[in-house]
C-alpha cells in the first residue's frame, strides 16, 4: 500500500477548497478533515423552563404565575391541561441530573419560577422556594454539571398588576434579578435574563395565544414590547450591580432567522437586512440601543414611549447572545422598495407535528452567521433547538424516533459549519432534556430526547439519546 509522505499530504491540503482553516487530525496514517467535530471547549447540554417541567404549583409557597391562571381558564390550552404537575421535576430532579449525566452534558439551562421566589413577584422573598433552587444546583455541581440559569421563561408572578402593561414590571424584574445574583451566583456563573421577547410580548399581549391571552392594540403592544427588553437591560445592570465579580450575563431570544435562497453576495445582504429589519423592537434594539426607523416609521405614533435613559439601559453591554433556534425563512434580494422579499412558504414544506415548525437545518447556521456580522457578540450559545415528534413506545420498549433524529442531525452538521468558520459559537443546549408541558399544547406535543409517560412520570431514553450522548461523547455529529 502506499505510504502517504508529507509531500502527499501537503498536496492533498491545497487541494482542499478554502474551507481547509478546518481543524485536522492524524489518523495515524495520513490526515483527514474533522469535518464534523466541533471545537475542544464547545459545551454540550440540554434546556428546559421552570413551569414546563417542575409542578408543585402549590407547593412550598410558590405564588400564582400567569400561566397557572391561564391554563385554568376553560379554553386556552389542549384538553385544558396544566403546569401543576407537569414533569414533576420538583420532586425528581435528581433523577433529571442521572439523565444530563448519562448524556455527558457539562451544562444545563434552567429557568426560575420567579413566583417560587417571590410569591407576590415583589416584596418578600420565599427561602423555600429559593431551596429548592439551591438544591437542584447542588445536585448539577456535584455531577459536574454547570447550571444555566434563565431567569425569566414568561411565568410572570399573576399578582404584579398589569403585567407586562406595567413600567413598574421590569423594576420588579430588575429587584428579582439582584436578590438571584446576591444568593446564587457562588454558584451560577451564567444567566440568561429573558426567553424570547415576542412570546410573552406579542404572543400574550396581541395574539392572546399565551398567559395573560390579551388582545391589545398596536401601541399596546409597542409599549409591552419596551416593558419587555427594558427589563432584560434592568436586568442586566442589576445582575452585574449584585453578582460576584466575573459572573456572564446575556439573553435567550429567538431572533427570526432569514437564510438567503442562494448563497451569493446580493441575498446574503438581503438577509442580514431583513435580520436587522425582522428583528427590530427586539435583538436589534437590544444590541444597537436604538428603535431602527424602519421599525418607527412603520409603527408611527403607535411607536412605544421610550424614556430617557431607556435605550443606554436596553443595550447594556452583554458577554453573550443566546439564540433560540427553530425555522427558517426565506428571503432573496429584489428591487423592492425594502430591497428584499421574505418568501411564502409552499404548502409542500415539511414540518414537524407543531405546525409551526419548518425543517430548514441550515437555519442554525444562518442564525449564528447573521448575528456575528451584524452586531459581533463576543460569544453565542444555541440555547434552544429541538423538535416534537409523534413518539411511539414499541412493543420491546424502545423510542425509535429516527424523525427527531434526523432534525437533530442535520441542525448540528450546519452549526458545525458556523464553529469551523470561526463564529464564536460556544455551546449548544438541545430542546428538551424530557417531554415536558408544551405551553397551549399542553402536553400534546413532546420535545424531549427523554420520553415522559405523564401518568407514571417514568423517564425513559429516546433513541435520539441515545445519538446525543454518540455526539457528546465524540464531540463530533454522529
Ligand atoms: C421555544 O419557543 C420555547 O422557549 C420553549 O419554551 C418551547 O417549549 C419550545 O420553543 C418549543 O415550542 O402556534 O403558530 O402561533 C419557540 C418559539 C414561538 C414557537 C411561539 C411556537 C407559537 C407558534 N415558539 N410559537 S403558533
Amino acid at each position: 500500500m502506499l505510504k502517504p509522505t508529507r509531500r502527499l499530504f501537503s498536496k492533498n491540503l491545497a487541494a482542499l477548497p478554502a474551507a481547509a482553516a478546518l481543524p485536522f487530525v492524524s489518523n495515524g496514517q495520513m490526515a483527514v478533515p474533522r469535518a464534523r467535530s466541533f471545537p475542544a471547549d464547545f459545551r454540550w447540554g440540554c434546556a428546559t423552563a421552570a413551569y414546563q417541567i417542575e409542578g408543585a404549583a402549590n407547593e412550598d409557597g410558590r405564588g400564582p404565575s400567569v400561566w397557572d391562571t391561564f391554563s385554568h381558564t376553560p379554553g386556552k390550552t389542549f384538553h385544558g391541561e396544566t403546569g401543576d404537575v407537569a414533569d414533576d421535576s420538583y420532586h425528581l430532579y435528581k433523577e433529571d441530573v442521572r439523565l444530563l449525566k448519562n448524556l455527558g452534558a457539562t451544562v444545563y439551562r434552567m429557568s426560575l419560577s420567579w413566583s417560587r421566589v417571590f410569591p407576590d413577584g415583589i416584596g418578600k422573598p420565599n427561602a423555600k422556594g429559593l431551596d429548592y433552587y439551591k438544591r437542584v444546583i447542588d445536585e448539577l455541581k456535584q455531577n459536574g454539571i454547570e447550571p444555566y440559569v434563565t431567569l425569566f421563561h414568561w411565568d410572570l408572578p399573576a399578582s404584579l398588576p398589569h403585567g407586562w402593561q406595567s413600567r413598574e414590571t421590569p423594576k420588579a424584574f430588575a429587584e428579582y434579578a439582584g436578590y438571584i445574583a446576591r444568593e446564587l451566583s457562588d454558584q451560577v456563573h451564567h444567566f440568561f435574563t429573558t426567553n424570547e421577547f415576542v412570546c410573552f410580548t406579542d404572543l400574550s399581549y396581541k395574539v392572546g395565544q399565551f398567559a395573560p391571552g390579551l388582545k391589545l392594540g398596536a401601541a399596546e403592544v409597542n409599549q409591552v414590547r419596551h416593558h419587555g427588553i427594558l427589563a432584560h437591560g434592568m436586568g442586566v445592570q442589576a445582575i452585574r450591580a449584585n453578582a460576584r465579580p466575573g459572573t456572564q450575563v446575556g439573553l435567550a431570544e429567538n431572533a427570526t432567522v432569514f437564510v438567503p435562497v442562494i448563497e451569493e453576495k446580493a441575498h446574503v445582504e438581503a438577509a442580514l437586512k431583513a435580520t436587522r429589519e425582522g428583528n427590530a423592537p427586539f435583538l436589534t434594539a437590544v444590541l444597537e440601543g436604538q428603535y431602527i426607523d424602519a421599525y418607527l416609521n412603520k409603527e408611527g405614533v403607535n411607536a412605544p414611549k421610550v424614556e430617557a435613559g431607556d435605550m443606554k439601559m436596553i443595550s447594556s453591554p452583554l458577554d453573550f447572545v443566546g439564540l433560540n433556534v427553530y425555522t427558517p425563512e426565506y428571503v432573496r434580494a429584489d428591487d423592492s422598495a425594502a430591497g428584499y422579499t421574505v418568501l411564502p412558504r409552499p404548502a409542500s414544506f415539511p414540518h414537524m407535528p407543531s405546525p409551526w415548525l419548518f425543517v430548514g437545518p441550515e437555519v442554525i447556521y444562518w442564525a449564528v452567521r447573521n448575528v456575528s456580522t451584524l452586531w459581533k457578540p463576543k460569544e453565542i450559545f444555541i440555547t434552544e433547538n429541538g423538535c416534537s415528534a409523534d413518539d411511539v413506545v414499541g412493543t420491546d420498549g424502545r423510542i425509535n424516533d429516527t424523525d427527531r433524529l434526523m432534525y437533530l442531525r442535520n441542525h448540528l452538521m450546519h452549526l458545525q459549519r458556523a464553529a469551523a468558520e470561526g463564529y464564536p459559537v460556544k455551546g449548544y443546549f438541545l430542546w428538551s432534556l424530557l417531554d415536558n408541558y408544551e405551553w397551549a399544547d399542553g402536553y400534546s406535543k413532546r420535545f424531549g430526547i427523554h420520553y415522559v409517560d405523564f401518568q407514571t412520570l417514568k423517564r425513559t431514553p429516546k433513541l435520539s439519546a441515545e445519538w446525543y450522548k454518540a455526539t457528546i461523547a465524540a464531540n463530533s455529529v454522529a
